[in-house]
């Protein structure tokens, strides 16, 4: 008995490692799938990792934002990719005395992947395919390698295995190849009484099972993992859009924008930069894998309440009359202090015409946008249409949109939060009325109408910085799109409110840094800001949450004077 005891723990471990082997070649196979398709969203992982995003709750997406900003995805992907790997031993552990079980655990993998690819927004019926094909692919992988590890040659064996397996089953205990050792030891199970003494040799030596056989079983199903998952990933990369894109010529704008005062960037040290480079502009959106829209194929359709609906090619909109302007673009789910937003310069064609060459019809509130991935945003229509450089943007600092930002095209609505305004990668406006049709977040509980709240960071110092005693340099960002920066506040250890300076700016729709010196002295100090906008609303010092409507508060930093 002791033989057995040591060979135990290592059988399970074998049998685990079984169901890794055979999720991998599920996985990989779809992934071969999805790429022979050219469909990207139905790969398995993607489309429950996308699922996932959808089902979120609003707190857990706030959460995931404010932990991981822009790295939420690779964080999901994580955790699914160790819910497989814990799900895939389990069925290995399982499938060691029921290999029936095993593969109903692996179908049903296949089941949720094929839901979640066919209820993506962008969903084709081929879409099931690759989820369906990988749960066979793996299935097929679980029986293999667990017959590879049947014992060949038993020289206690009376019958052969068919004859014993049939023989179980006709007592309707067992199905055939439940456990490496079919045959005799389902006998066993019948009656311990009639268990031999020594149910298993304690080496493989002399055990009748063909080591050979079983690691060459493995090596076959872990090669076709990994040649159905790189050939997968390699076909996948065939729509990438990366040299399209790096071969686009912009033309210049009819309208250029206004140069920006040199002075607009506040000179303390480590100053958050007036314009954000297209690398450091900060990411917020529900795409797993980034869409790879090819402006070649790319179409805008404006439809819905018009009189004449558009479809506009991207040469057709690079050739209207270009606009190019600063704009700052916020995130509703910004905290107070937090860095989801960013300035940049934008060229676009401007929106109001194309809707107006469509003709609005009247009773219309709304325009649904929505992208190649069918993510939807709604916009109020009242805010494109009041004179403001609403745009269709195919241009960020002077270069195509990265594809991160939304390339070929996205809009801009200056002053509204991203998500009622600033659709990347769009393709569809539907002119409607916010009591018809909802969008991705409003559907949520989110804003109809949500105006970027009047707000006011301080970046230097940093919060717990230590810093010298004598004159320290305070500065900041803020921010109250299409109505302004007006005034900056701040405070030290509550004391009276002081005129913070303002940096020119070079319009409305950007955001403002602010400068003021300080006789620090020593001690642990907090500092506050507030900003006043140019309506004349300040910004509030009661804290609410991001939900459901942008964030509110003033911003606070402690930091120590020596
Ligand atoms: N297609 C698409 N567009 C989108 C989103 C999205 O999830 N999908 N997110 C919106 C949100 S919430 C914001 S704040 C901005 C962010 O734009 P950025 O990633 O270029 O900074 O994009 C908006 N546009
Ligand atoms: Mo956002």
């Amino acid at each position: 008995m002791t033989g057995k005891r040591a060979v135990e723990p290592l059988r399970w471990g074998i049998a685990a490692l079984r169901g890794l082997l055979a999720a991998a070649a599920a996985l990989g196979i779809a992934e071969l799938a999805a790429g022979a398709l050219g469909r990207t969203s139905a790969s398995p992982l993607l489309a429950v990792g996308a699922g996932f995003i959808d089902l979120t709750p609003v707190w857990l997406k706030d959460f995931a934002i404010r932990h991981f900003g822009s790295n939420d995805k690779t964080v999901l992907l994580i955790g699914l990719g160790a819910g497989i790997t814990v799900a895939a031993l389990v069925i290995g552990l399982v499938s060691r005395r029921r290999l029936a079980v095993g593969l109903i655990g692996l179908a049903a993998f296949g089941i949720v992947g094929v839901f979640a690819a066919l209820t993506r927004p962008v969903a084709e019926p081929v879409d099931a395919a690759p989820s369906a094909v990988g749960a066979l692919a793996g299935m097929a992988a679980l029986v293999l390698l667990a017959r590879s590890v049947r014992p060949s040659i038993r020289p206690s064996r009376i019958r052969p295995p068919e004859r014993v397996s049939a023989g179980e089953a006709a007592h309707g205990t067992a199905t055939p190849g439940e456990d490496e050792a079919t045959g005799p030891q389902e006998k066993w199970e019948n009656g311990p009484e009639r268990r031999p003494k020594h149910p298993e040799p304690a080496s493989g030596a002399g055990s009748g099972i063909d080591r050979r056989r079983v690691l060459l079983t493995g090596a076959g199903v872990a090669g076709v993992a990994a040649a159905g998952g790189v050939g997968g990933r390699v076909l996948l990369h065939r729509g990438d859009v990366s040299s399209v894109r790096a071969d686009l010529l912009l033309p210049r704008p009819a309208s250029p924008a206004r140069p920006v005062p040199p002075a607009a960037q506040a000179r303390a040290p480590g100053m958050t930069p007036f314009r954000t480079s297209n690398r450091d502009f900060y990411r917020v959106d529900t795409a797993l894998t980034l869409p790879q829209v090819d402006p070649r194929e790319w179409t805008l359709r404006i439809h819905g309440m018009v009189a004449r609906p558009v479809v506009l090619s991207f040469e057709d909109l690079l050739r209207l009359a270009l606009i190019e302007r600063d704009i700052t673009l916020s995130c509703v789910s910004n905290q107070v202090g937090g860095d989801l937003a960013g300035n940049a310069r934008w060229l676009g064609a401007p929106l109001a015409p194309l809707l107006r060459r469509a003709g609005i019809t009247s009773g219309a509130d709304q325009i649904l946008s929505r992208s190649a991935d069918g993510m939807t945003l709604s916009t109020p229509i009242e805010a494109v249409l009041d004179g403001r450089d609403a745009m269709v943007a195919v241009g960020m600092n002077g270069e195509p949109l990265p594809i991160a930002h939304g390339f070929p095209a996205r809009l801009v609505v200056p002053g509204l939060y991203g998500y009622v305004s600033a659709t990347k990668w769009v393709v569809d406006l539907k002119v409607t009325r916010f009591a018809t049709d909802h969008a991705y977040w409003t559907r949520r509980g989110y804003a109809d109408r949500a105006p970027v709240k009047t707000f006011s960071r301080i970046d230097v110092p940093k919060p717990l910085a230590t810093v010298r005693a004598g004159r320290v340099a305070v500065a900041g960002t803020a921010w109250a799109q299409h109505r302004g920066v007006a005034a900056v506040e701040w405070q030290v250890d509550g004391g009276p409110w002081r005129q913070a300076r303002l940096a020119p700016v070079p319009g409305l729709d950007t955001w403002r840094q602010w400068t003021a010196e300080w006789d620090a002295a020593p001690g642990s100090h907090t500092l506050r800001c507030r900003a006043t906008d140019g309506t004349g609303h300040t910004q509030p010092e009661h804290r609410t949450p991001p939900f459901p409507d942008g964030a509110t508060g003033w911003h606070s930093v402690v930091v120590t004077i020596t």
